[in-house]
């Protein structure tokens, strides 16, 4: 980040980009070019933004933390038919605890989904995440919500891009290239206890970090803030949910793509409402077997940038692979429950 925002995290009416985004002349229009505009600010100056007039149904985005809640309120055992185990490639159910960030562990429970690809697609690498996502059959319509959503958020992803990449100044096609011509995607839907009675602070839900891939989509409980963000100065400043929107976020591989000029933001979770809060967390990646390092087009434009700082070159699929084997460690030896 290079300002120090102050408190509220910017708010992004997407939709003249979103009518001209199959346009290839789409950097004329004038709307565009205030979304653009907009977008460069929020990547460079913070690395979250609302995204507004993004197109998803309200209707959709309610229904999907609606059916989440109903799956979290089932009994424990219930939740267990769909639990997460490397012979499923670590997709499914996780209870609490089971998730950590830096070590130490999370005070949320998770269904965890990836793309699904062909037996033998990434090799040797991909075959720890071989197997097809897991869903409950209660509630009864979760899958095909959910692959609806899925569809939905990465249409929405991969446009929103064509905003960033016009931002940078490339054309509205820089990552959709060799690197991201067929973006893999993972999906967490999370669950985290509301704060007990007699406390006045939760344990941390999710721990500080940075997301790994390109873009997130944040789809949050409005009635709760529990997303914070931070800022320079170290300050965690509340995300506070804005019904109809969600909220993105760059990750670390747009990081190394644009040779630095926009960074991740740490961000973490404690959900000190007495309530159960969902969120459901969409993370649009690069290929999974691409080996992701700065474009060209940005290192000509931003050669300044090109610091030690920025990350080189990373194998996307290794990277994940190795952090889900870190994160499940337990579970290549005992069974979840
Ligand atoms: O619960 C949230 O609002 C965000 C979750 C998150 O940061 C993550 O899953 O990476």
């Amino acid at each position: 980040m290079t300002t120090d925002f102050k408190s509220q995290l910017p708010i992004i009416d997407i939709s003249p980009l979103l009518v001209k985004c199959d346009d290839s002349d789409m950097a004329e229009d004038a709307g565009v070019a205030e979304v653009v505009g907009k977008l460069d600010r929020a990547c460079r100056d913070v690395g979250f933004f609302y995204v507004i007039g993004h197109g998803i149904s309200e209707d959709l985005i309610n229904k999907v933390r609606v059916v989440t809640h109903q799956f979290f309120e089932l009994p424990y055992e219930e939740k267990l038919k769909i639990k997460i185990t490397p012979s499923v490639g670590f997709r499914g159910y996780q209870r609490i605890g089971v998730n950590f960030t830096s070590g130490k562990q999370d005070m949320h429970e998770a269904i965890d989904c990836y793309r699904e690809f062909k037996q033998g697609k990434y090799g040797d690498t991909g075959k720890v995440l071989e197997g097809t996502n897991q869903w409950p059959e209660n509630p009864k319509e979760y899958k095909e919500l959910m692959e609806e959503y899925i569809k939905q958020c990465t249409d929405l992803s991969r446009n929103i891009l064509r905003g960033i990449s016009l931002a940078l100044g490339g054309s509205p096609y820089e990552f959709e290239g060799k690197m991201v011509g067929d973006p893999f995607w993972v999906m967490r839907i999370i669950g985290y206890p509301g704060v007990h009675v007699n406390n006045q602070e939760n344990d941390i839900g999710c721990g500080a970090h940075t997301d790994y891939g390109l873009l997130t989509l944040i789809n949050q409980d409005y009635d709760k803030t529990a997303l914070q963000v931070r800022d320079l100065a170290g300050n965690w400043i509340p995300a506070i949910p804005i019904p109809g929107s969600l909220i993105c976020n760059i990750g670390d591989m747009l990081k190394i793509l644009t040779n630095g000029v926009y960074e991740s933001t740490l961000h973490r979770v404690i959900n000190n409402s007495p309530r159960y809060r969902v969120c459901v967390a969409f993370f649009y990646e690069t290929n999974f077997d691409a080996e992701v390092e700065p474009l060209d087009i940005f290192k000509e434009k931003y050669p300044l940038k090109e610091t030690s700082q920025v990350v080189k070159r990373v194998v996307y699929g290794e990277h994940l692979v190795s952090k889900v084997q870190t994160t499940f460690a337990n579970l290549v030896e005992k069974t979840v429950n």
